[in-house]
């Protein structure tokens, strides 16, 4: 089989209960071993400890798995084998050729809609990169959440990114986006990335509202939550803008290009600060798993509850 759900995520999935979607390129390029399995491990674990079930999303030897046992997320964190970085238009190669590959947010969003898994965590979104203007790096997690009807939560799109382009791009791709108590878009690893939004939402329940409403109009594009970290867990705001400079002038002394770019700036910008970026992506990450398992109950309650009705396209 190209294609596999677990039995677990299988059975959650069609009882209706609450299931999350984990993506895998956050532990197989996104944070540095060790640390990587225990991320990973802790938000499958604080998932459970909510009762909501949690589906990890990645490629081994070639089969796309919703739902990976913690061996496979083991062998994918470990690296002992190659580990390729997967966004959509990579899936059928590393099919074809049994590849291992950690899925991105696209790819992952991909996976958890075609399983009929409607929430999906994560830390930050790709987006539009400085300079993309003549580089035209955008990420394909952009084009992905406007035709996937996912409800995807982040802590924005990473601070690497041109968060005013990429707010720009969300619109023009008709991709609804609110924040979390807030109007102040957040920065990944700062609070506010001092870019606006128009709407905010105030509950779990508000959120599934959203969600239920898109899905009753047809609009198939992703819903973005934008879950900011308490500013007392964020990072110092000019040690991040210091570091950022930092990391861009060295990716292009270095001639990083394409999808090495994310991963290569994101390690540039945890040494810079000395591994305080890694706190503080991490407390991001579980800061949006948790609200993502409290969406995926407020969403499984309103679909079975009184005028509630399964969606018949997922
Ligand atoms: N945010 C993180 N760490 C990551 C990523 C995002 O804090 O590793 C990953 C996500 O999987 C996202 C991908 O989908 O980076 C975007 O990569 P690119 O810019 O190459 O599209
Ligand atoms: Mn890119």
């Amino acid at each position: 089989m190209i294609t596999r759900i677990s039995d677990e995520v299988a059975a959650a999935i069609a009882a209706r209960a609450p299931v999350v979607a984990l993506e895998s390129t956050i532990f197989t390029h996104g944070l540095p071993r060790p640390r990587n399995l225990r991320v990973a491990i802790e938000a499958e674990a604080a998932l459970r400890a909510d009762g909501i079930t949690p589906a990890t999303v990645g490629v081994v030897r070639g089969q796309l798995v919703v739902g990976m046992s913690e061996d496979e997320i083991e062998r994918l964190a470990e690296g002992r084998e190659p580990v390729v970085k997967a966004s959509i238009r990579d899936l059928p190669i590393a099919a074809a050729k049994g590849l291992h590959a950690g899925t991105t947010v696209a790819a992952t969003a991909f996976a958890a809609h075609a399983a009929g898994i409607s929430v999906f965590s994560t830390g930050g979104l790709g987006g539009v990169h400085s300079g993309a203007e003549t580089t035209f790096d955008e990420s394909a997690d952009l084009r992905a959440l406007a035709s996937l009807p996912v409800v995807v939560v982040s802590a924005g799109v990473k601070s690497i990114l041109d968060i005013g382009l990429t707010l720009e791009r969300l619109e023009s791709l008709n991709i609804p986006v609110v924040g979390y108590r807030t109007t102040n878009y957040p920065g990944f690893f700062v609070s506010d990335s001092g870019f606006d939004i128009e709407h905010s939402v105030d509950t779990p329940e508000q959120i599934a509202a959203v969600a239920v409403s898109r899905d009753a109009l047809g609009i198939s594009a992703a819903l973005l939550v934008a879950n900011p970290l308490p500013v007392d867990e964020q990072l110092q705001p000019d040690l991040l803008a210091h570091a950022l400079t930092d990391a861009r002038r060295a990716a292009a002394a270095a001639g990083i290009t394409g999808k090495d770019t994310t991963p290569f700036l994101l390690d540039f910008v945890q040494q810079a600060t000395k591994g305080l970026s890694l706190e503080v992506n991490v407390a991001a990450y579980r800061n949006n798993v948790r609200l993502g398992g409290a969406i995926a109950r407020a969403l499984a309650d309103k679909r079975s509850g009184p005028g509630g009705r399964p969606l018949l396209h997922r």
